[in-house]
């Protein structure tokens, strides 16, 4: 066993915090299975041997977008032929009575008005009150607030009163000037997007947290992006979850290469053991694909979203996976990692206990 995974072990087991640079010599220590094992160690002891999935669904209202991010493929403008932008009613249409969550992200569209989007909310809500929505990106609260000219904290009270519960992690990319100016140059920063999730904590609105990874970024930019993460947990305890997501290479404009299983579970071991102050760490099945995700089970994460619906992000960017899973499916992807299925909510209450055989593992 190397000294930095001996280091890390003793930290642990005396609940001492692991500093930025411990976990970047464990980001370049090659020795996987002690690190995952490290990983599931704190994951079981924050929570045992259960996974929790949700059965969601995810709505893109548009896809038009006053941004030209490098590594979208999602995004595109209006006079192309693949532009699209979703009624009321066509939203409508994607909800039901049985899923427990809607995920709503979209392009930022310079046509439709903050009530447009703000309505989106409300109709759900009006329709379906049962239902949990998670919606906007801290990008599109910082567009809505610059068009209505109104602060942060205006425009989530009027979501949080129209319905909304939560905050997705989209839009934060990774928290590194150098990045941003490659690839983002017009999206929000990472001080923009922490003061909005601190806004919204304040607000009692609870949020996840991203990291785009496996682009252009180095491992140094990884840790700091999770040091920033860390640090406002501390101050808001407002993040549930953190979600890593392994880039889809898509057309190729920024790499042509797709992250390898093995980073993808070192990114996720190395979450769970940095980011003491997160309940959750999300195994995101649509950009590592089925295998690795449910691999991910044991190497720290304690969630894998979801059933989606339809996915169209990263398939906009040809990911592998399929667009939607049905619920069976994650619960036998979970069972195959030896873990014990159980649904939630979008703040992560246990909606129903699935006790099935118990898993020793
Ligand atoms: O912000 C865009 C990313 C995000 C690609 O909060 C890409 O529960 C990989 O944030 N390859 C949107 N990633 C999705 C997102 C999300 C997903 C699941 C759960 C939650 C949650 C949030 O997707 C964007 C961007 O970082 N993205 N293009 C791509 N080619």
């Amino acid at each position: 066993m190397t000294h930095i995974i001996e280091r890390i072990w003793k930290k642990v087991n005396q609940e001492e915090r692991v500093s930025k640079e411990e976990t970047l010599e464990l980001m370049n220590c090659q020795e996987i299975i002690e690190i995952g094992k490290i990983a599931n160690f704190i994951k079981e002891k924050k929570n045992g041997k259960r996974v929790t999935y949700v059965f969601n669904r995810q709505i893109n209202p548009t896809n038009i977008c006053v941004l030209s991010c490098k590594f979208c493929d999602f995004a595109t403008k209006k006079n192309k032929e693949n532009a699209y932008a979703m009624t009321l009613e066509e939203i409508l249409s994607q909800c039901s009575q049985a899923i427990n969550e809607v995920h709503i992200v979209g392009g930022l569209y310079a046509e439709w008005p903050f009530e447009y989007y703000l309505n989106i909310v409300k109709t759900i809500h009006e329709n379906f009150p049962q239902l949990q929505i998670k919606a906007y990106t801290a990008v599109e609260i910082d567009f809505f607030s610059r068009r209505e000219h109104c602060s942060i904290k205006e425009i989530l009270l009027k979501l949080k009163e129209a319905g909304l519960v939560c905050l997705p992690g989209g839009g934060a990319e990774v928290f590194s000037e150098r990045v941003r100016k490659a690839l983002f140059p017009f999206k929000i920063g990472a001080n923009r997007w922490l003061e909005i999730h601190q806004a919204a904590h304040e607000l009692g609105i609870r949020s996840n947290a991203t990291l785009l990874y496996g682009h252009i970024e180095t491992h140094e930019e990884r840790i700091d992006h999770m040091q920033k993460l860390r640090d406002l947990q501390d101050k808001t305890k407002g993040f549930l979850s953190f979600i890593p997501l392994a880039f889809q290479p898509g057309k190729g404009n920024v790499t042509k290469k797709q992250t390898s299983s093995i980073d993808d579970l070192k990114t996720i071991a190395i979450a769970r053991i940095f980011l003491d102050n997160f309940d959750h760490i999300k195994s995101y099945w649509v950009t590592m694909g089925e295998e690795t995700a449910s691999m991910a089970l044991n190497f720290g994460a304690d969630d894998l979203d979801g059933t989606i619906g339809e996915e169209k992000i990263m398939h906009a960017a040809d990911a592998k996976s399929p667009s939607f899973m049905a619920k069976e499916r994650l619960e036998a992807l979970i069972r195959s990692a030896k873990r014990n299925p159980m649904e939630r909510d979008a703040l992560y209450n246990i909606i129903s206990e699935k006790k099935e055989e118990s898993c020793a593992f």
